[in-house]
């Protein structure tokens, strides 16, 4: 991956589109690189311990979360105002991390984005967890003609894990976002869903550097207590009511409020202003797993 003075990012597009993931190199700049660090540093000092309500807690894989737990695995919202970390929305702006998420998505301007999450993934303190496999879109129990129907879906949003330490943690199979689980997945899982699958592979990633994955790929992660500090974010292309609904199982109502563009460069007002509109057009707020 070469990157020219534009920030212009060459993706591997065809491999995406085979594997359903790719890997960017150095995303952000030196310095940002390391205020990113200071900053999740503090958020992660915040959400351990309890001052920041927003957490992904051991125990339960999917939102919404409860209050409390036994330990955390996730600091949800980094941009929330009240979080009080305001780089966290220069760094989900960061022109690298746009223009792969344009090339994936076929659109020309980041003006054409929806902004949508930002949060964090770390290491719980004292108790390691694991997620079970899933689509992100689609629940478990879907029958394999309904859910080859639903991958047939075209993309409308991307989303990436970016390490600023090494990163070990997500597993997936590569090539299941373009067909439904084969039966022998299927069999498998229904027994355990957190059971090895056949061609599954660990997505390494060095610090500072992002995998970009469709968030329908069979997916899995496993979180032990060796430090994880990753950036997680999504981005959608402007008008999707679909995303909108996805967005919104996160309890984001923060973003509604004009104020929160404070801080935002153009570019990330007018990627806000987008999702309003599909917020406008969404009246549907649903929780896609049953966990
Ligand atoms: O921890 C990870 O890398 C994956 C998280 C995940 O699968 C999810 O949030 O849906």
């Amino acid at each position: 991956m070469t990157a020219d003075e534009n920030n212009a990012v060459q993706v591997d597009l065809a491999g995406f589109e085979r594997d359903g993931f790719v890997i960017i190199d150095d995303v952000l700049p030196p310095a940002l690189f390391e205020a990113a660090k200071q900053a999740c540093e503090e958020a992660v000092e915040k959400g351990r311990k309890g001052e920041w309500p927003h957490r992904r807690i051991v125990g339960k894989a999917f939102p919404p979360w409860p209050a409390a737990g036994p330990d955390i695995w996730g600091i949800q919202h980094l941009m929330h105002p009240d979080l009080g970390l305001p780089l966290f929305k220069q760094i989900y702006t960061n022109p690298k991390l746009l223009s792969t998420a344009c090339a994936i998505l076929g659109v020309q301007s980041p003006e054409s984005l929806q902004l949508e999450l930002f949060n964090l993934l770390i290491n719980p303190h004292t108790t390691p967890f694991s997620l079970p496999y899933h689509r992100d879109t689609i629940p478990a129990a879907t029958p394999a003609d309904e859910e080859a129907k639903l991958l047939t879906r075209p993309r409308t949003g991307t989303q990436y894990n970016l390490a600023l330490y090494d990163d070990a943690c997500l597993i997936v199979v590569p090539g299941s976002h373009r067909r439904p689980k084969t039966s022998e997945e299927a069999e498998a899982l229904s027994k355990d869903d957190k059971t090895p699958l056949k061609d599954e592979i660990k997505v390494i990633l060095k610090p500072n550097q992002a995998v970009f994955y469709e968030n329908d790929i069979l997916h899995r992660a496993e979180y032990n207590t060796l430090q994880r500090v990753t950036l997680h974010g999504s981005l959608g292309m402007e008008g999707q009511v679909e995303r909108a609904r996805m967005v919104l199982q996160h309890g984001v109502d923060y973003l509604k409020s004009e104020s929160f563009t404070d801080g935002l460069d153009d570019t990330g007002k007018k990627m806000w202003s987008n999702l309003m509109e599909g917020y406008g057009k969404s009246d549907q707020v649903a929780q896609i797993h049953a966990d």
